[in-house]
């Protein structure tokens, strides 16, 4: 992490520390406005860091619960308010052509984390639908039907969750057929027993996949551009003659 980055985590977490919200959601935003840093490294090197500090802290016991809640909800407004940087990100990257629907199972309320991930997403090309916390499994079955998603990411914080979003995965893949359906959150890195590895979402290769993918398409379009400009060049070696004609005609 850079000196600017550290330094930039350290304001916010101390402005929370003070539960001064305001300081902490202008400090974040403004970071990314004046471009001191993009939003990949704001989510990496300072919301996450400083979310799963307030979460150790209060598993401490040195934090109450409602000092965790303000500073969710300040991360909260910090990663709405810097979404158009999300989208401009996205404009500038090649489309995937891909959809994926994002939704926290029955019962699970942790959504920050997935709604970061909806961000990586959108910067790197795919339509993002982000459903949230808690959604009724029917909803997301239905919701996935409507948009004619080619995906469905479901995340999950907390371990006792696992058994059900087991029947959930498999229920979604028998209502779903062709549809990729991946999991992942922090509740994988505690237990993984029972999932394969195809289903638990390695995001950084999907994504990065996607990037070698986008960039062999634009270079095929510049060997594509190369290869007409040639053309065109060609042409041109042959046109005097046609231009000189053109030229006595006028
Ligand atoms: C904020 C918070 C809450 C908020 C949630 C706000 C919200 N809408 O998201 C509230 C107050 C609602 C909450 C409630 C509870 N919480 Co809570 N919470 C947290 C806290 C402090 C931060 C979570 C967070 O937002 N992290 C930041 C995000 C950005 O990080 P992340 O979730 O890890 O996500 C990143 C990656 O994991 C990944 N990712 C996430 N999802 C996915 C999905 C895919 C497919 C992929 C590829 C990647 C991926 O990408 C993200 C970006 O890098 C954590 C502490 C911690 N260590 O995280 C506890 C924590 C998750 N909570 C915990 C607990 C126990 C609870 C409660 C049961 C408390 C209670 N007794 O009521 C309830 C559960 C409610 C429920 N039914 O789900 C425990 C879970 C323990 C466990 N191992 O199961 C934790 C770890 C706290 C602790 N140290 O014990 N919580």
């Amino acid at each position: 992490m850079g000196e600017d980055t550290e330094g930039l985590r350290r304001q916010v977490a101390a402005a929370l520390k003070e539960h001064d919200r305001a300081t902490a959601v202008r400090t974040a935003v403004e970071a990314v406005s004046s471009g001191a840093i993009d939003v990949p490294a704001l989510y990496r090197e300072v919301l996450v860091p400083l979310l799963h500090e307030t979460g150790d802290a209060w598993r401490a016991g040195a934090t109450t619960v409602w000092e965790e809640h303000l500073a969710s909800q300040a991360v909260r407004s910090i990663v709405e308010l810097v979404y158009p940087a999300v989208l401009r990100s996205k404009a500038a990257s090649p489309p995937t052509g891909r959809s994926v629907l994002l939704a926290c199972p029955p019962e699970e309320a942790h959504d920050l984390g997935l709604r970061l991930v909806a961000d990586r997403f959108d910067m790197a090309g795919w339509t993002t639908y982000f459903l949230g916390a808690d959604t009724p499994f029917d909803e997301i079955v239905d919701a996935a039907r409507a948009l004619g998603v080619d995906a469905v990411v479901l995340s999950s914080s907390t371990h006792f969750h696992l058994v059900a979003l087991r029947r959930h995965v498999d229920r979604l893949r028998a209502e779903l057929p062709g549809v990729d359906v991946w999991v992942g959150g922090p509740a994988f890195a505690v237990a993984r027993s029972g999932w394969r590895d195809d289903e638990v979402l390695d995001l950084d290769a999907l994504l990065s996949d996607a990037d070698a993918a986008a960039a062999a398409a634009r270079e095929d379009s510049v060997d594509v551009a190369h290869a007409a400009d040639e053309a065109e060049a060609a042409d041109a070696a042959d046109a005097p003659h046609e231009a000189g004609s053109e030229e006595q005609k006028a």
